[in-house]
């Protein structure tokens, strides 16, 4: 039996504040996530589904990208990943009947979390022009309608096709043939608002966009720096490698404008002693950083080693940095010495709100290490610098050698289960060459050149006309983006929007004139094609490649797997009536690939390096490890041969007089736009979402007292007041100055343009704010 259905939207008059928790994860996790499963799912269906987790031959969790630890047993699932889980495999339907009773206009109130509870979707749908109901329709139509409109475009960059990270590989490698069959590259993604300033810094600086980290370096690292991320939540089995690594030794040291639980202290589950209590403390220095204050602080420790290195007599004077490895690997530190010394401690005290003392306290802990890594996630990567910001922290990993050996590195925290194999798989709007010449060559085609849309790029375009057709391939595209109105607005202009979901959200109900909802096969269920029952495969944060294997019965019969639905398109878009393939098309056995995903392998194989012989390597246990140039051999994929030190002027946003600047999280009771629960346990948060945490100094200097609720305004340089009404303020350990609210709630609050340098990822985690009592 399934449980009670949310009838109404969270109700806030019911929210209320508790203490914050030092403490992640332990039993209360653990009996959390089975109250959330239950509910979902079942006794039956939980066990089921929770014992095939990550296990040998089941499949790969969808919560997170964190990599699976070498030996699986059956207790290695977290508490979100099985609410991750539960929210996919649940019981719940949302089936055509559902839509004759609700209307668009109906649905538009309800929130998110009443949405996505209402369960999974059934059938395929269509809103025809002027009409405020969907009704069934068949795949045949579904997809004959939406290749008519394709095909009528006067040019294929009328065209948008967004994909979320949990899409597969074999999935995500065919669609992006389509698209570019088609003659784009508008393949926008989840990436561009979240890792893309990590990929953008890392590609520049090492030539390669990934983390240079295994699970195995993090049980070897002296030093492990995590900034700008908040495990306990987003990747809690991330915590159980730190608890290794701090077993063996490691010191850690949290960076975070919050004291986050998962970061002070973790009770594991899986020990006795997580069980009984006490757990591990993990951070051993906590710097609360001010919003944006990393690049000011990267660049003070910078300044650290290299001041002892010069320091005449000290006992490490000519010791700090690993000059060997500067030599022979790396070009450009002239000029990032010359910035380090420009670079003045008051700035970096100002930036960071550190005192010069604890920066200098954290630079010992790096001289004393041998072996450093740096963690990071959307704290780092959605600010306006963020960019310079890790080119900055790359920079102090290179001074002391510590990328490519043992227990160091880069490692940028991902988030969707496969959005680091989506890119390899070529969803990107800006492909490398290489890539393009390898499609060419094994499809018989001329893919575009031209770089396509980014996903503001995307919404710019939808808002001033110059596109027609917007395709999702998974995610909510009107609730992950910023400038909620603006992107509304323009989804509108669309002559059709599809999306290709699992579950109903607000991107179903802000649409074009017309369209489509096409329900698509979860990661926990089987999917069997002509060629019998197939597996996908992903890519985790570590580049390991490994294979997922559904269980479960599919939601409904008349669900096609991703795979499928491109491939009839695709078929629809580039096939003659005789079975041939039209002029200028991509030369593919469409059908053929759809009954048997290793057909699919086998071209990946042929167009991406480190693919070879991938059938074989997916059959071995845990899969195979890309390559991965700088962590294998210290070899740089740079023009140059060489990594590459980079001078950046310091940067940190300036918040005006009697203003705070606001950062967008997670909840603890979410994933991304989909809201599991209304409880932030960890922050002590209970029965609501719509909270702003605010410095009690601040609040003094505000006149404002802690409960009192407020509209959020942001400022902007266009003038613009973008405005959320009611939240309740909540006087928290945050620095001056530094608010912190949900996601997406506040997706409202953040202009359009105001994104990071060179990735353009919105600035979510930066936006200028005052408060203001409510309008109505
Ligand atoms: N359960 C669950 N798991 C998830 C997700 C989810 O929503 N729910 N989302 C997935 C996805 S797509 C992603 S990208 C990841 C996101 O994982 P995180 O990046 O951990 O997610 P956020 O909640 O955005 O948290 C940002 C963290 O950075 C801190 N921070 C904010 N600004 C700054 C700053 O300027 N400097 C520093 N040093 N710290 C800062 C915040 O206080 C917070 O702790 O998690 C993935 N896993
Ligand atoms: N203000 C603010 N905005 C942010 C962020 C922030 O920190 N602050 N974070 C950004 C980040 S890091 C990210 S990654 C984006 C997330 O952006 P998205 O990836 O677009 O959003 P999700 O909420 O993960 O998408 C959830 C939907 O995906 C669909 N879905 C789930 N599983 C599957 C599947 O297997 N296949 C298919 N086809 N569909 C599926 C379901 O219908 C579900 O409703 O949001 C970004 N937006
Ligand atoms: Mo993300």
């Amino acid at each position: 039996m399934a449980g009670k259905l949310p009838q109404e939207n969270i109700d806030e008059q019911q929210l209320t504040v508790g203490k914050m928790k030092r403490k992640a994860v332990g039993v209360p996790g653990i009996l959390h996530s089975m109250e959330v499963s239950l509910n979902q799912m079942g006794p039956l269906r939980t066990a089921q589904t929770l014992l095939r987790v990550n296990q040998k031959d089941g499949f790969d969790c969808p919560g997170c990208a964190w990599p699976e630890a070498e030996r699986r047993h059956t207790a290695e699932f977290c508490e979100n990943g099985a609410k991750a889980v539960a929210e996919e495999a649940t019981k719940r339907r949302v089936p055509p009947s559902f839509f004759a009773q609700h209307s668009v206009t109906e649905l538009r109130g309800w929130d998110d979390f009443r949405l996505g509870q209402q369960g999974r979707l059934t059938d395929p749908m269509f809103l025809a022009e002027g009409s405020d109901h969907y009704v069934p329709v068949s795949w045949e139509r579904a997809l004959g309608l939406l290749a008519a409109e394709l095909r009528g475009l006067a040019d294929p960059d009328q065209a948008i096709f967004y994909t979320s990270g949990r899409t597969s590989n074999e999935a995500a490698f065919l669609y992006q043939l389509m698209v570019r069959g088609l003659g784009t590259n508008n393949l926008p993604d989840c990436s561009n608002m979240c890792h893309e300033s990590s990929g953008s810094a890392l590609t520049e600086t090492i030539g390669i966009g990934k983390g240079s980290v295994s699970l195995e370096d993090m049980y070897k690292a002296e030093l492990i720096i995590i900034a700008g991320q908040n495990p306990g939540t987003n990747h809690p089995r991330m915590l159980s490698a730190l608890e290794k690594a701090k077993k063996n030794r490691a010191v850690i040291v949290a960076v975070n404008p919050l004291p986050e639980a998962g970061l002070m202290n973790f009770e594991n589950p899986q020990t006795v002693r997580g069980l009984v209590g006490g757990g591990t403390a993990l951070a051993d220095d906590f710097l609360q950083i001010r919003l944006g204050g990393d690049q000011a602080l990267f660049q003070g420790l910078g300044k650290v080693l290299l001041e002892e290195q010069r320091s005449p007599g000290s006992p490490r004077e000519g010791r700090v940095l690993d000059t060997a490895f500067i030599e022979a690997h790396t070009t450009g530190l002239g000029g990032y010495l010359a910035q380090l010394e420009a670079a003045e401690w008051a700035d970096i005290v100002t930036a960071t709100g550190l005192t010069e003392a604890q920066i200098r306290a954290t630079g010992a802990r790096l001289i004393a290490s041998n072996a450093t890594v740096v963690c990071w996630a959307m704290g780092l990567t959605q600010h306006k610098h963020s960019v310079a910001t890790l080119r900055d922290v790359v920079n102090v990993l290179l001074l002391q050698g510590n990328i490519g050996k043992p227990g160091a590195g880069v490692c940028p925290v991902r988030g969707h289960s496969n959005v680091q194999g989506d890119r390899t798989m070529g969803i990107f709007e800006r492909m490398p060459s290489e890539f393009h010449d390898a499609l060419d060559a094994e499809f018989s085609f001329a893919s575009p050149r031209p770089h396509g849309y980014d996903t503001v790029a995307a919404i710019e375009a939808m808002r001033d006309g110059l596109a027609r057709v917007f395709v999702g391939m998974g995610g909510n595209f009107v609730r992950a983006t910023p400038d909620s109105d603006v992107t509304e607005a323009a989804l509108a202009n669309m002559s059709l929007t599809v999306q290709i979901s699992t579950k109903l959200n607000k991107s179903h109900l802000h649409t074009g004139r017309q369209a489509l909802i096409l329900p698509t096969l979860g990661r926990t269920e089987r999917d069997r094609q002509a060629g019998g029952e197939q597996r996908v495969t992903v890519e985790d944060s570590m580049s390991a490649v490994h294979a997922s294997r559904g269980r479960l019965a599919p939601a409904s019969e008349n669900l096609l797997s991703e795979v499928a639905i491109v491939a009839r398109l695709a078929e629809l878009l580039f096939s003659t009536d005789d079975g041939g393939t039209r002029p200028g098309a991509p030369v593919a056995d469409w059908a053929g690939l759809a009954a048997d995903y290793s057909k699919i392998r086998a071209h990946i194989a042929n167009v991406v390096p480190g693919f070879e012989d991938f059938e074989a390597k997916i059959d071995r246990p845990g899969g195979f490890v890309l390559p991965h140039g700088p962590r294998d051999s210290r070899s740089f994929t740079t023009d140059s041969g060489l990594a590459h030190f980079t001078a950046n002027p310091l940067e940190y946003p300036k918040v005006p007089a009697g203003r705070l600047l606001l950062q967008t999280l997670r909840s603890h009771d979410q994933y991304n736009t989909t809201i599991y629960g209304k409880d932030d346990r960890y922050r002590g948060i209970k029965n609501g979402r719509r909270v702003v945490f605010v410095n009690q100094a601040d609040l003094d200097a505000l006149g404002i007292a802690d409960g009192t609720v407020v509209d959020l305004v942001s400022e902007w340089k266009d003038g613009v007041d973008r405005r959320a009404p009611g939240f309740r303020v909540v006087a928290y350990s945050t620095p001056v100055g530094c608010a912190a609210a949900y996601y997406p709630e506040t997706n409202v609050l953040v202009p359009l343009d105001s994104k990071a340098d060179i990735s353009g990822t919105p600035t979510s985690k930066s936006v200028v704010i005052r408060l203001e009592p409510p309008a109505v």
